[in-house]
């Protein structure tokens, strides 16, 4: 694997790339060209200059995320062939720029949702928090706004506010789409985008919906392992392959996270690796990333995935905020960096563990 820390590039990230560079085993940054719209074309020109910002901290690209899907594309609406062939295009400047792992999420007009972004812990540290019954009784538009608010400046990302102007349109668009819908509206982008993946040796990797279950009562399909192995089948093609996060996946508790892992050998493509801690039905906050502070197992995820030969990018994902540090929710440096050193410590620890048994 290769651990990388999620980057939103110069003007956009409130982390000064070199504090990232200093996280200990980090090599590459998880960036994307933020100030841009889905559907907008990427040129070469401005991938360079994300590139030289990255390599003057010492650090390569590690791959994108991501490069988002317009909803006429999801929704197979409008212009969708005209925003393929511009996602296309995109693909091109990429892999001629020598990047070659794409993150993406196909999820209706929101990307991830949560309830609340800072719930207090008893120890002062705040977490990210999702409570289905506020979702229910909360329009999506109070809900943005009320996200727009506790950003501490920062534009949090599926959260834009020249995205939340259209929701109104948004929600009429999804209107008549089933989940079937949107699942052939998937399958019909990545046949026409994989031959300049093929070319490129760009791999694609979804990102899962978060939480793995449908919000507002829109569609929502990257879910389960079951509905994630009918889409690598769909599509059967390396280049169509995974974003694996623990914490989207794993929102949903009937998820076996080391099993989807073992059921997707050669097809994760990046690895999201945080923990989050279970209430009451579908409710829950994140944590830091420690096994202990969460429902998850980390260990036994981190053997999965060496397991699988996985050998892609690895970044910590949302954490706490700590040390009173002051930034984008989920998005902070502190225990983003913890991530990362215990996640380095798990891995050298599983590696060195096999070798061990090896030699007995
Ligand atoms: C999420 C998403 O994983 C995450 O951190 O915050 O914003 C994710 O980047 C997108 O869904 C991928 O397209
Ligand atoms: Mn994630």
């Amino acid at each position: 694997m290769e651990m990388t820390f999620r980057w939103f590039g110069t003007g956009y990230d409130t982390i000064p790339i070199r504090y990232i560079a200093q996280i200990p085993g980090v090599k590459g940054v998880i960036t994307t060209l933020y100030g841009k719209k889905p559907g907008e074309l990427w040129t070469r020109e401005e991938i360079k200059s994300l590139k030289a910002d990255a390599a003057a901290a010492g650090l390569k690209i590690s791959g994108i995320e991501s490069v988002n899907v317009h909803d006429d594309i999801k929704a197979g609406t409008g212009d969708r062939e005209l925003y393929i062939e511009n996602y296309i295009k995109t693909l091109e400047a990429l892999g001629e720029e020598d990047i070659h792992m794409v993150c993406y999420n196909f999820m209706p007009v929101f990307d991830w949702t949560r309830t609340n972004l800072a719930k207090e812990r008893p120890d002062g540290s705040t977490v990210m928090a999702y409570e289905d019954e506020v979702v229910k009784n909360t329009d999506p538009e109070k809900m943005f706004d009320s996200i727009k608010d506790n950003t501490n400046g920062t534009v949090m990302p599926g959260w834009e506010p020249e995205r939340m102007a259209e929701i109104h349109r948004l929600f009429d668009l999804y209107e008549n789409v089933s989940e079937e819908d949107l699942f052939n509206n998937l399958v019909y982008f990545l046949e026409k985008i994989m031959p300049v993946c093929n070319k490129y040796d760009i791999k694609m990797a979804i990102h899962p919906d978060d939480p793995a279950h449908s919000v507002f009562g829109l569609p929502r399909i990257i879910t389960n392992k079951e509905n994630v192995l009918k889409l690598m089948k769909a599509v059967d093609d390396v280049h169509n392959g995974m974003t694996l996060c623990t914490g989207s996946l794993g929102s949903d508790k009937n998820n076996d996270l080391p099993d989807i892992i073992r059921s997707l050998e050669g097809r994760i493509h990046f690895a999201h690796i945080r923990n989050i801690r279970y209430s009451e039905g579908l409710d829950f906050e994140e944590a830091a990333h420690l096994s202990e502070d969460g429902s998850f197992d980390m260990y036994e995820i981190v053997k999965a995935l060496i397991e699988v030969g996985f050998d892609g990018p690895v970044r910590p994902d949302h954490g706490r905020m700590i040390w009173d540090e002051k930034g984008m929710p989920g998005y902070g440096l502190y225990d983003r960096a913890l991530g990362a050193a215990y996640l380095n410590g798990l891995w050298e620890a599983v590696i060195k563990g096999k070798k061990d048994l090896q030699n007995k």
